[in-house]
């Protein structure tokens, strides 16, 4: 043990001593002001907390960071980030806007013919009907009486509660969860597997590197800043994706990339638009064609074998299947070489520049971050494989600084995990037997149309079932799902459609019964901080009383489980304060067995202090896969072999035509070479937006520094504006087969010629509801994506993708209402 890790223990260990000072101060608490009793913890534990009292405010937190909150008057009127917050970015100053929003769901409501006529009547209407009012209890009957009314006509298969979503930070008020929870309790339910995320990189990951990759702790940052010599950041854009994260963020990543920039270690982004993260770390940029990727990273191999730089000894000693995937490169069966040559053609990129990007990456210690684009899309599971097999071929996977990693750009994968105790939440409790089998959650339009279908998934064949009633909490089905026009068609098949929501997004319009939920502002809870750190514990403070009429998805799901029954089950017999009580007490003992004291339940929640737990300093420097490579024998990987798998045999005993045994080029379902492109020549890329959480804070006034006339953008390079008479901050139309949007025009030489961007996550608001495919007049994406599964491995989403048109928009220009409540609130 070196003296470092020996001082970090002494240290813990007085905290220990100090815990017997802590709970006399407890006794006192309700006599002091928090910050005094703030202090009080600081000095007694000195490295118990961030030791900064929220002084301003009250405490709480969401995936866009920690606060304190300003309140007066009952009204959320200002947030200032935790000062902890090495990275606060100014999504979090929109909590007061989420608050108080003017498109918040005030009341119960439902559908006026689904009320009038019955579960199926005018399924139609949806988007369209008109609204009634409801009362709690008569919402909670209704809604309550409908699960059992499906449950027991049709069996637990007929409700989809899978709820896909990123709900909101709080480990208590977990709406899916919640809804999983009452589910169960109600008999079952269909389910989802996988996300939207990273939907083909997580299954094909297993089998070729025993884990999913996506989210492991990745080589830590310290380790990369010190080592790594080139940066490719592939299809990633960290500077906007780390803004958020899943828990509460501890934005270590934005840190570590600048980091980099200030070492002036050479940075390469490969993407057809100058990223944000690319003009702000001065990047090299190469710009390929989208959807080609798999064949630039061939290309890459491709002049690596020819040329002898690759690892021999690596493949050898960790890899298997090399020589098949080897025979494909050279085109031994085929009579096509994949070299730098063939790899530039498709992907625009020139033979030269791929065969020194080749080159580069092998004389230096090379780390290859990956995001999620290259992979959301049709075969996107060979992106991920192949760059893998890239990496094998450097033979620096397991070296300090060197290999891949696929999630620094997510929730600062890399940041150093700190010692201390996990938080555990609210649970969806325990399936009954017989649950019916999920589905992949991508395929939900699928599911909803085609009751009966059979699909292939991963080796298995799955049947969708006919889905009767559908509930969602927590996700905004008409934003994240592909091809919208496509799903509101499917979405007219089951009887009954219910959504928890605080605002009435497109999904909420869409549905029979709106339940209005609060934001996490309105209710107490606890989240952790640092989704790979494990650093901190937050206590999510209630800012400001319910608004409206808006209850706790906690408070709404107990409400359903007494209607049938089952409220002891589901609440345990457990306040709010109970179960955060249980919670917290749980991660205490936890971290008391790892040496780091904390105060009782009460002392902490009453300091409106947080926990910061201590980073050892061999947490530093963790190289992934490090194990591995000192010993293959003793740490093998989780694969068939233990071994990287270059070439799969479970995959190839699958036999599906669109997953080969081994990474292969196949053309996309839709691309610039394609039939389609005749009439829609632009390929769409749809990033992840820099100011929301996908359709998250769309209704805040952030939209005024990226919305243009009054609309979602749309980044057009120069020739592609020039061509159709389209200037900068014009209205334009962007259309194909499956649907219109109408976008504000950015014209600029960020995005590779022949390229549109269009960010996903705009409210999707049709111009006319009752015309199918109608222009959508706030610009969401999703109108022109399709809806096919990456292939028959994964089922993954292919939301990066799509041909299209464009236009100079000449018409008459609608009013955008896509953020205005259906309802005269004011009547209500
Ligand atoms: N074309 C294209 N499509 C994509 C993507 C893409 O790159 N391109 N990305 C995909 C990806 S990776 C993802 S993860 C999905 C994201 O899709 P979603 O997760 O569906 O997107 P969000 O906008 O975060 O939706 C969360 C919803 O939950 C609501 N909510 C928040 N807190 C609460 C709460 O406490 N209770 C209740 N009841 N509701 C709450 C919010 O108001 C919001 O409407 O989109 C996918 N769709
Ligand atoms: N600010 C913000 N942060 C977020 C989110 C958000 O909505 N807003 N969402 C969170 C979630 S749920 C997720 S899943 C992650 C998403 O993380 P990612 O999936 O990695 O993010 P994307 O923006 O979809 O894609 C990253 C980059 O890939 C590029 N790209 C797209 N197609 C291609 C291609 O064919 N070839 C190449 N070489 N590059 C391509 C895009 O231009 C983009 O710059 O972000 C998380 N963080
Ligand atoms: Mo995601």
């Amino acid at each position: 043990m070196d003296n470092s890790t020996l001082s970090g223990k002494l240290s813990r260990r007085r905290f220990l001593s100090a815990s017997g000072a802590i709970a006399a101060a407890f006794f006192t608490a309700g006599l002091w002001p928090k910050s005094a009793l703030a202090e009080a913890i600081a000095k007694a534990l000195p490295e118990f907390t961030a030791l900064r009292a929220a002084r301003e405010g009250v405490l709480s937190a969401a995936h866009w960071g920690a606060f304190e909150a300003t309140i007066t008057d009952g009204r959320l009127i200002r947030v200032k980030p935790i000062q902890d917050d090495p990275a606060a970015n100014e999504l979090v100053q929109m909590v007061p806007e989420q608050v108080h929003a003017a498109n918040r769901i005030r009341c119960p409501m439902a559908r006026k013919s689904w009320l009038e006529g019955g579960p199926g009547s005018h399924t139609e209407l949806r988007g369209q009907d008109q609204w009634v009012r409801l009362s709690w209890d008569k919402a909670i009957s209704l809604v309550g009486d409908e699960i059992l009314r499906i449950q027991r006509q049709h069996g637990p298969q007929a409700i989809y509660a899978g709820s896909y979503g990123w709900k909101s930070v709080g480990l208590l008020h977990n709406c899916q969860a919640l809804l999983k929870r009452l589910m169960n309790l109600a008999g079952g339910f269909l389910g989802y597997t996988g996300d939207y995320s990273t939907g083909a990189a997580q299954i094909i990951m297993p089998h070729v590197v025993g884990s999913i990759e996506v989210y492991e702790q990745q080589t830590t940052w310290p380790n990369v800043i010190e080592h790594s010599q080139l940066v490719v950041l592939w299809g990633c854009n960290p500077l906007v994706t780390l803004r958020n994260s899943w828990n509460v963020p501890d934005h270590v990543g934005a840190g570590g990339f600048m980091a980099l920039k200030k070492k002036g270690t050479r940075i390469i982004c490969i993407d057809p638009v100058k990223n944000e993260s690319a003009r702000q770390l001065d990047a090299e940029w190469i710009a390929p064609r989208p959807y080609t990727d798999c064949a630039l990273m061939m290309g890459l191999a491709h002049t690596l074998l020819v040329e002898k730089r690759h690892d021999i000894d690596f493949i050898r000693d960790y890899t298997v299947g090399f020589e098949p995937f080897s025979a494909y490169l050279v085109g031994e069966q085929d009579g096509q070489a994949k070299d730098a040559d063939w790899a530039a053609d498709l992907c625009g990129i020139s033979a030269a520049a791929i065969r020194q990007l080749a080159r580069d990456m092998a004389s230096q210690r090379t780390m290859i971050m990956a995001g999620w684009g290259i992979q959301r899309q049709h075969h996107g599971e060979q992106q991920h494989w192949m760059l893998v097999t890239l990496a094998a071929m450097l033979g620096q996977i397991g070296l300090p600084g060197g290999g891949f990693g696929f999630s620094y750009h997510y929730s600062s994968g890399g940041s150093p995990r700190a010692t201390g105790g996990v938080l555990s939440g609210m649970t969806a409790g325990k399936a009954p037997k017989g649950a019916p089998t999920p589905i992949p959650v991508a395929r939900i339009a699928d599911c909803l149309a085609n009751p009966g279908k059979t699909i292939a998934h991963n080796g298995r064949t799955l049947t969708y079932p006919d889905v009767k009633m559908v509930y969602v909490a927590g996700g905004n089905t008409l934003q994240q799902h592909q091809d919208i026009n496509n799903l509101i068609k499917a979405w007219q098949r089951p009887e009954t459609i219910v959504v928890n929501e605080p605002y009435w997004t497109a999904t909420a319009r869409y549905a029979d019964i709106v339940l209005p939920a609060t934001t996490s502002y309105e209710r107490n809870d606890l989240e952790m901080g640092g989704d790979y750190s494990g650093r901190y514990i937050f206590p999510m403070h209630q800012c400001v009383a319910p608004q409206h009429e808006a209850r706790d998805d906690f408070a709404i799901f107990s409400a359903l489980a007494a209607h049938i029954g089952h409220e002891q089950a589901f609440t345990e017999g457990k306040t709010e304060l109970e179960w955060l009580e249980a919670m917290y007490e749980a991660m205490r003992r936890q971290a008391a067995i790892a040496d780091v004291a904390l105060p009782p339940f009460p002392l902490f929640w009453s300091s409106n202090n947080y926990v910061r737990f201590p980073l050892a300093e061999t947490d530093q420097q963790w190289v992934r896969f490090a194990d591995y490579r000192e010993d293959p024998l003793m740490n093998p990987l989780g694969t068939p072999s233990g071994k990287i798998e270059i070439t799969s045999e479970t995959i190839a005993a699958m036999g599906y035509d669109d997953s080969p045994a081994h990474p292969t080029w196949m053309t996309p379902h839709e691309w610039y070479r394609g039939p389609e492109a005749e009439r829609f020549p632009l390929s769409l890329s749809s990033g992840h937006p820099v100011n929301r959480l996908h359709s998250q804070l769309d209704n805040t006034s952030l939209r005024d520094n990226y919305a243009v006339a009054g609309r979602e953008a749309v980044l057009i390079n120069r020739q592609d504006a020039a061509l159709r008479g389209i200037r900068p901050g014009d209205l334009v139309r962007v259309w194909n087969d499956r649907g219109q949007v109408l976008v504000g025009a950015v014209v600029g030489d960020d995005i590779r010629p022949g390229v549109i961007r269009i960010n996903e996550g705009a409210w999707y608001g049709a111009l006319d509801a009752a015309v199918p495919g109608s222009l959508c007049i706030n610009g969401s994406v999703n109108c022109l994506t399709f809806d096919i599964g990456s292939s028959q491995l994964a089922q993954g989403s292919c939301g990066q993708m799509a041909q299209v048109q464009m236009e100079k928009y000449r018409g008459e220009t609608p009013e955008n209402t896509a953020h205005r409540s259906p309802v005269d609130d004011q009547r209500l």
